[in-house]
């Protein structure tokens, strides 16, 4: 059986869940999203993640026509019709159709679109000996001109990085600095690196996305005795720290363990990588929204 994408309120197979090519989402890439797990039977951070879609929605003028609540059972409805006790959310909210010029007021209903599906893990082996990445030429948006906070539907910055990842060495993941250098984030995760017992994750407003998982790693490190710190580093920091990782909902917390051609430590996973990944994997088994 096909699985159902939730449209507007109602159900559709995914073959036939399709919006209108007037639709600004498309035109323009004018609208927010979330990508939420589900482990378990139990949505993960759900709060968090309405929290920061809702957020991002009123960071571009767009007011969601459901109220949180709403969104929440409409996530949970489509889990349930889906039969999904594992898998990977993505939530839509498009300004909605227009003609063809920019102007917002021209949409009048926001386009909501709930996605439920099976999710592609990462290669177990990526979380064994860690992966690869390189610094990429295109910087991250500076958030005077567009804040990397607004989880919107126009990635091509990140995009572009990725293809920049891509062709210089097929590697899956790039570092993005800022224009003054600074690292900011990878193309779809958070990064973190360890220095002792210290943990540093770049803050939130150098211009990155306020990853959920970033969030809760960093509760995680501080329950396990790191010391937990938000400060600028530049690659510099990253070469000579004694590990690296990043962190995203689809990646959870991935090793890095070579950047630019420098190895990261000892080159392997580090201990704490290693503890924070272990206690990451409890927390997401028994805590979060259940479905049923
Ligand atoms: N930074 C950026 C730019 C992101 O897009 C994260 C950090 C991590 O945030 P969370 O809240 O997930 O810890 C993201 C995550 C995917 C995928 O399928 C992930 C994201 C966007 C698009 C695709 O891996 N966002």
């Amino acid at each position: 059986m096909s699985l159902k994408v939730w449209i507007d309120g109602k159900f559709y197979p995914k073959e036939e869940a399709k919006i209108s090519v007037y639709d600004h989402g498309l035109l323009y890439g004018d609208g927010v999203f979330e990508g939420i797990r589900v482990y378990n039977g139990r949505v993960f951070k759900l709060d968090e993640h309405i929290d920061r879609l809702y957020d991002s929605a009123h960071a571009i003028w767009l007011e969601i026509p459901m109220t949180k609540e709403e969104m929440k059972k409409a996530v949970i409805e489509t889990l349930r019709e889906n039969n999904l006790n594992d898998g990977y959310i993505r939530l839509v909210v498009t300004r909605g159709v227009g003609d063809l010029g920019l102007d917002p007021r021209k949409c009048p209903k926001p386009t909501v679109i709930i996605i439920t599906d099976t999710i592609k893990l990462y290669p177990e082996k990526f979380y064994e000996e860690g992966i690869k990445a390189i610094t990429v030429p295109t910087r991250r948006m500076n958030p005077e001109m567009f804040s990397p906070r607004i989880k919107s539907l126009n990635y091509l910055n990140n995009i572009m990085a990725k293809i920049e990842a891509i062709t210089h060495g097929d590697y899956l993941e790039a570092i993005m600095l800022n224009a003054e250098g600074y690292v900011t984030e990878c193309t779809a995760d958070n990064v973190f690196i360890i220095k002792g017992n210290t943990l540093t994750t770049p803050p939130k407003y150098i211009g990155i996305l306020e990853g959920i998982t970033r969030n809760t790693v960093m509760d995680i490190a501080r329950k396990v005795g790191m010391e937990v710190k938000e400060e600028l580093f530049g690659r510099y920091d990253v070469y000579t720290a004694d590990e690296c990782f990043l962190t995203g909902s689809a990646a959870e917390i991935m090793p890095l363990v070579e950047l630019d051609g420098r190895k990261i430590g000892n080159g392997k996973p580090g201990k704490w990588t290693l503890k924070l990944r272990e206690e990451f994997k409890k927390l997401v088994q028994s805590e979060g929204t259940p479905i049923n």
